[in-house]
């Protein structure tokens, strides 16, 4: 048959749910863009085909991530673990945790108005809680023994106790600009979050489990890549064991010897960990010269 006119093998694809718009949309993309999956945004879509791996997006509100999962509607999906809590209440076993994705961290926390008396958890016992978590914050007073009354709202928590419709409140804080702007203090954290890659518990074939494996490992060598540094120097032979323990998780280094000079060599190597002035200076004293840290792009071991 002409290669031409042969029927094209529809390939395997698997299809990742991603926020829409909102806090995670801008770190999500980034992420996929740096694990090399280039996909076209384009506004008012709410799809998109990655072009050149096995990945369809489909652009969703953050909510009703965890539940598209679970009934395999999508493979896989990137959302914040508070959603995750919130919306998959006793279904958590329909979905797997694949991987913390390190953006989008906040906690959940209590608060009350700065003039309130409460200033302990237990102090909110029979109080009226505001907030749009209310699975989650009625599973931790109820573990706790305590009874509080939850008024759920889909969003301006912060303005709940100023309207006389609640004592305190349950809300995502970061910055915790929010908090102090609405005068209100914080009392405890119930719950910290971040995002996360999930995957649906359904059975999957093997073409869809190994497209899913791949994303992993370049999501893996994206992250290793962010926290790690590429070190140079040159430095005095007598000091490369001197050198090896100021830099924390420092991988063998290859080592060079340099043109005419025999007392001294090059060092290079990957640092697993950040490398801050302090150790740049004691590698200085150590003798070290000509030192570069540069960004790595990708690590694939
Ligand atoms: O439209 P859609 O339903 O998709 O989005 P959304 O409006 O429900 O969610 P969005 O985009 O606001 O947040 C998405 C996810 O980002 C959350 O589910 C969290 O996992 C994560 N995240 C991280 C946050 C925050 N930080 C955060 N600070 N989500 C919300 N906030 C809000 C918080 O509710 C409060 O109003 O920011 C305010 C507090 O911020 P600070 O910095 O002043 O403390
Ligand atoms: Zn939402």
């Amino acid at each position: 048959m002409n290669p031409e006119t042969r029927p094209r093998k529809n390939p395997t694809r698997v299809r990742l749910g991603l926020q829409k718009s909102g806090r995670l949309s801008e770190h999500s993309r980034n992420l996929l863009d740096r694990a090399g999956i280039q996909c076209e945004w384009r506004s008012g879509r709410l799809d998109s085909r990655a072009q050149d791996f096995p990945l369809d997006l489909m652009l969703v509100r953050d909510d009703d991530i965890p539940r598209y999962v679970a009934e395999g509607v999508c493979t896989l999906g990137i959302v914040g673990e508070n959603t995750l809590l919130e919306s998959l209440d006793g279904r958590l076993d329909e979905i797997q945790v694949v991987q913390k994705l390190g953006f989008g961290t906040c906690r959940l926390a209590l608060a009350v108005p700065d003039s309130s008396p409460v200033r302990t958890i237990s102090d909110f016992e029979n109080l009226r809680i505001a907030t749009s978590y209310p699975v989650t914050t009625g599973h931790f007073f109820k573990k706790l023994g305590l009874s509080v009354s939850l008024v759920t709202l889909g969003g301006s928590v912060e303005i709940a106790p100023a309207m006389g419709i609640a004592e305190g409140i349950c809300d995502l804080v970061s910055t915790g600009a929010t908090l102090s702007t609405h005068r209100l203090r914080e009392i405890a954290t119930i719950f910290e979050s971040e995002a996360v890659l999930i995957k649906t518990a359904r059975p999957l074939s093997d073409g869809e489990n190994q497209i899913c494996d791949q994303l992993r490992q370049r999501i893996t060598g994206v992250q290793r890549a962010a926290k790690s540094k590429y070190i140079m120097m040159n430095a005095p032979r007598e000091a490369i064991d001197q050198i090896r323990k100021l830099i924390p998780g420092l991988e063998e280094p290859t080592i060079m010897p340099l043109y005419r000079d025999e007392g001294r060599v090059a060092l290079h190597a990957v640092a697993p960990e950040p490398i801050f002035w302090e150790t740049i200076e004691q590698l200085k004293r150590a003798g070290a010269s000509s030192i570069l840290v540069v960004p790595i792009e990708k690590i694939i071991s």
